[in-house]
C-alpha cells in the first residue's frame, strides 16, 4: 500500500530530528521510503506560543497494516524523545499518516485520512510537491485541488 505520511518537529535540532525519523522509517521492515519533500518553515497552527516548525512529507510503500505503521511511527516517536503534555504542544518530532491508499479508517486511535490535513498549508505543500494526483478518498478531490482551495492564515504565510 501507498501511504503518506506527514513529519513536523520545533524543539531541538528539527532538521536533525526530521532527518533521524525518516532514516528510522527506512529501517522499519516492511516500509521503504520512495518519495521526501524539501523541508518548509512554518508558522505553528494552534497550541500554546511556540516556535517556528519544520514540515515535511514522505511517501513510502508500506507492507504492513495502518495500525501496525501507526505503532512503529509512535516507537520513532518515542526514541527521538517526545513527550505528550497535552494537544499541539510543542514537539520534538510528530509523525502523522495523512493517507494510505485509499482506506478510510475511523478508530479512537487511528483516523486516515488525517481528519485536519485537508486545512493546513504545513501539510498540503508538502504533500502537493510529492503527490499532487492523490485523492482524498472522503473528499473525492486531489492533494492539488485541496491545496489551491486552501484559505491561507495571511498574505506570504506558508501555514
Ligand atoms: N491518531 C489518530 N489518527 C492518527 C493518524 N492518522 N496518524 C492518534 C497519527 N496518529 C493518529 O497524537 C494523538 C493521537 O492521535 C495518537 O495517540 C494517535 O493514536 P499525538 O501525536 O500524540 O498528539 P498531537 O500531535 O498533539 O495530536 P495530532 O492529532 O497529531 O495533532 P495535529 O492536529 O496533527 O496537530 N503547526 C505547524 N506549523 N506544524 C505542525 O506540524 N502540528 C500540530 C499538531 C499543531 N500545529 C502545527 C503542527
Ligand atoms: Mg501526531
Amino acid at each position: 500500500m501507498r501511504a503518506h505520511i506527514a513529519l513536523g518537529s520545533n524543539v531541538g535540532d528539527r532538521q536533525g530530528n526530521i532527518r533521524s525519523a525518516i532514516e528510522k522509517m527506512q529501517s522499519v521492515s516492511g516500509v521503504r521510503v520512495t518519495k521526501i519533500s524539501l523541508v518548509y518553515e512554518t508558522q505553528p497552527v494552534g497550541g500554546p506560543p511556540q516556535g517556528m516548525y519544520l514540515n515535511a512529507v514522505v511517501e513510502v510503500e508500506c507492507g504492513l497494516s495502518a495500525a501496525e505503521l501507526l505503532k512503529q511511527l509512535q516507537c520513532i516517536e518515542n526514541e527521538l524523545g517526545r513527550t505528550r503534555p497535552g494537544k499541539d504542544f510543542p514537539r520534538t518530532i510528530d509523525l502523522d499518516i495523512l493517507l494510505f491508499g485509499d482506506e478510510v479508517i475511523d478508530e479512537p486511535d487511528l483516523k486516515v485520512p488525517h481528519p485536519r490535513m485537508h486545512e493546513r498549508a504545513f501539510v498540503l505543500d508538502p504533500l502537493a510537491e510529492i503527490a499532487p494526483d492523490a485523492v482524498h478518498p472522503v473528499l473525492g478531490k486531489t492533494v492539488a485541488e485541496l491545496r489551491q482551495t486552501l484559505c491561507r492564515a495571511g498574505p506570504g504565510k506558508s501555514a
